[in-house]
Parts: C-alpha cells; structure tokens; sequence
C-alpha cells in the first residue's frame, strides 16, 4: 500500500479511520456519480509535457498570420533536420510533438493532393519533401508521440467561401495526415479566424475516430480535450478536469467553466511560447524565455494539473535556433532537478497520508496525484508539517487531479502530512511525494 523514495524516512498511511471516520470503499458513492477519464485520457494526462512546433510559409516572412498569398517559392529551408527539432523535445522531457501541418494560411507541410500550395511547389528537398513524414519519422525514432494541427480556417484556398465544397476539401487534408503518418496522439482543431462558421463537424470527427480512435481531439467538433483559456501556457487554480454537458463546445471561445461537479471528463491543455511569437521571428530572439519563467509557466500548468505545450518554432534553416534547443535541454534538466527524486513519497486511500522522518528534515515542495482513473475527489485539502509537536499549515487547496505541485517556505519537520476534509468518496492518492530544493517559494510566480 506504500512505498518509499527514501530509506531512512518511516512512512505511515494514516487512512481516514484516525479522524474517527470508518470508510466503506467507495464511502456510498455510486459509479456513476463521478466522472471518470477514458483510457485514452489517462494516458494523454500522463504525458504532462508536450513542444508545439509553429512552422511553415510565415516563417520564411517574420508572419505569424499570412493570407495565403506568399509565393510557396519561398519556402525553403536550407538544413531541415527534424530530428534535431524531435531532439530538442525529448531533451526538455516533452512526451509529444504537435506540428502546424497547414496554419491559418492554407500552406501544406505535406506532399497532399487537394492543393499545389504547399511543399511541392517549393524549391525545398525539389519539390519532393514532406516536412509531416519527417517529424512523424523521426518522433518515432526518438519515441515521442506525434500529432497534428490542421487549421480549419484556411485563407488561400478558394472554395473555402463554398462551405460544402471546403468541407469535403478539409475532410480530404485530414484524412490524408490521419493515415499516412502512423499513429497520432492528437488533433488541434483550432478557432481562430472560424468565429460563425459551421464545419461538418459529425463527419470530421467520425474521420479521427475512424483512422485514430486513441487520438485526442481539441477543442472543437467533439473535443476529449479543452483549451485553458489563454495562451500563456498556464492554468487557472483551480482547474477541474470536469464540464457540465452543455459547455463542452464553449471552451472554444474560452467561455466554458469547469467545476468539480461536472458529467464530462473533459482535461484542459495549456498551449504557450518560448518566445514571443508562435512562428520564429528574425527579431525576437531576446524574447527566448529563462528557465526560471519555463518553470514558473510548469508549476502553472503541470502543477495545476493540466497539460503543458510549449511552442517552439524552427527558424529559416529548418532548424531550432540553438539557443532555443539550449534551453529547452536546460528547461528539461532543471524539472528533473527538482522532481526526478523525492525525499520520500506514498499512496493510498482515504481522508490522511502522512510521511515521517527519523529526523527534523527540509522540505518545501509537495506533489500530490490522485488515481483520477477513479474521478477527480478531492475538494479540500491541507498539507500539514509537525513542528515543535504542533501541526502547521504550509499549503492548501480544492483541486488535485491529475497533479498539484505546492511550494511553501522551507520548514524543518519530522512528520508531513496530506489531509483531505472535503472529497467526492473516498480520496485515493496515487501519490503525494515530498521534496527540498532550497529556493524561495516567492520564485516563479505562483
Ligand atoms: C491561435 C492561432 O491564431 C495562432 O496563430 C496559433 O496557431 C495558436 C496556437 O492558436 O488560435
């Protein structure tokens, strides 16, 4: 029932029977009541961290919304290598890859059929390349999990005025990036620029259920996934993983409200930058983000629970700018620093976890993941440090979910303790784990 990352720490579950509470299982609560994640989304919460890529027509323009009239001509990176791209996600410990295989602009990154403005008509590998089939080639390679964004909205083309004729055009692209690429991990259906326009959203979704049933989808149509609401790469707190029914297609124009009491399992994704812009810019370079703002951007994400994607884009050579690449090996050194080893750490169900040290030790983090197979629980906690034989408060919250990352002032203690006082059932921690990194908790925004 638990375990422990330390040898010297002695570890007690104190389940919720000490608070004079007897707990059946399930404490009355019917299968029913909550909502539970599907498989798919359990594995796809797992992954935490994941590189957006923004690559195509605008970086060769310092654009980051053409209107689908650059000359394709002037694509042409002059070392791709998506490997060095794949590599610099791996490094940042990034479990998945989204690429921008058409943006805004109509520009295809793929050898398709349903339009000559794309690759092809590039000097780019003569004409021949396929940005798509070298990132899925080389996210296989490096096992990290590849998906797609295929812009709905598309400027170039001309029958996108014709809402039959561009749907049947749009169904066409998709299909063609949901079989010929291998396994997808998710499709980013994104609203820009669709404000008031209806897509055949029935027979699109049927397409990725079709071709990739695992695949997350989005935001739109039918989405297993939900936007956060801004593009800053960070949740609010807190942040549920339920929606009541009728929001579902709200989060599209950030109008959803999650809340714990929702029917549908419906996890938020933060997408945000490493730079200023989505694209690569000639002139935003000094915009690179620090490790200490890709970290304060974590704990807003990852520690609230929800997915972190980090946009990167590859410059004119088709590569990472090496300082970009830098960091995120950098970004990825420093989560390991601080997360790869607990001081010690446990599990289990019910209302009280609690770890104890043999002697007085630091700490000032705590991690806490309930077993959100089972629904999101949690409603009220308090993470309690035994000081001079009294309990003190360094944290609390509502959420849990998926993770919660607390930081508090250091504090020298021989028991930590996780208290629940409000839950949906009985609480079922899949682990709370305590840490010392020695910086002030001020750092990094909260
Ligand atoms: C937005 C787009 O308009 C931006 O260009 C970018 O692709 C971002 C991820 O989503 O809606």
């Amino acid at each position: 029932m638990f375990r422990s990352g330390f040898s010297r720490a002695v570890i007690f579950i104190t389940a919720g029977l000490l608070l004079g509470m007897a707990l059946s299982p399930e404490k009355g609560l019917s299968q029913t009541e909550l909502a539970r994640p599907t498989k798919q989304q359990l594995e796809w919460q797992d992954m935490e961290l994941g590189v957006f890529c923004h690559f195509g027509i605008n970086s060769f323009h310092d654009k980051e919304w053409s209107d689908g009239t650059l000359d394709p001509a002037s694509f042409n990176p002059t070392e791709l290598d998506a490997e060095q791209w794949v590599k610099a996600a791996r490094d940042a410990g990034a479990k998945y890859f989204m690429l921008t295989a058409k943006h805004h602009d109509g520009f295809c990154l793929w050898q398709t059929s349903t339009t000559d403005y794309s690759v092809k008509r590039s000097p780019w590998r003569g004409g021949k390349g396929d940005v798509v089939k070298e990132v899925a080639d080389a996210c296989r390679k490096y096992g990290v999990k590849f998906g797609v964004y295929l812009s709905p909205w598309d400027r170039h083309e001309p029958c996108y005025k014709d809402k039959k004729a561009y749907d049947e055009f749009y169904k066409r692209q998709l299909e063609e990036l949901l079989t010929g690429y291998g396994k997808l991990v998710e499709v980013w259906f994104d609203g820009a620029g669709s404000a008031g326009r209806e897509y055949d959203w029935p027979r699109i979704i049927a397409l990725v259920r079709k071709h990739q049933p695992n695949a997350m989808i989005f935001n739109m149509g039918e989405p297993t996934i939900r936007w956060v609401g801004n593009e800053d790469g960070v949740a609010p707190y807190p942040c549920w993983n339920t929606v009541r029914k009728e929001d579902v297609l709200k989060f599209n124009q950030g109008k959803g409200k999650a809340g714990p009491e929702g029917s549908v399992w419906l996890p938020a994704e933060c997408d945000g930058r490493i730079r200023r812009n989505w694209f690569w810019h000639s002139d935003d370079a000094r915009t690179l983000k620090s490790v200490s703002q890709l970290m304060g951007m974590y704990y807003r994400s990852v520690g609230h629970g929800c997915n972190l994607l980090l946009n990167v884009g590859p410059d004119r050579r088709g590569l990472y700018p090496e300082q970009d690449a830098a960091r995120l090996r950098q970004f990825g050194k420093e989560i390991a620093r601080r997360f790869s080893k607990s001081l010690a750490s446990t599990s289990g169900k019910g209302d009280q976890l609690s770890i104890s040290f043999p002697q007085p030790t630091w700490v000032d983090h705590a991690i806490t993941l309930e077993a959100i197979q089972n629904g999101e629980r949690v409603r009220k906690y308090f993470i309690e440090v035994l000081v001079e034989n009294k309990w003190r408060t360094v944290a609390e919250g509502t959420a849990i979910g998926h993770k919660k990352i607390d930081r508090f002032p250091a504090v020298q203690t021989n028991c930590i303790q996780l208290r629940c006082v409000e839950s949906k059932g009985e609480p079922q921690i899949r682990r709370f784990a305590v840490f010392f990194h020695g910086r002030s908790a001020k750092e990094e925004g909260k």
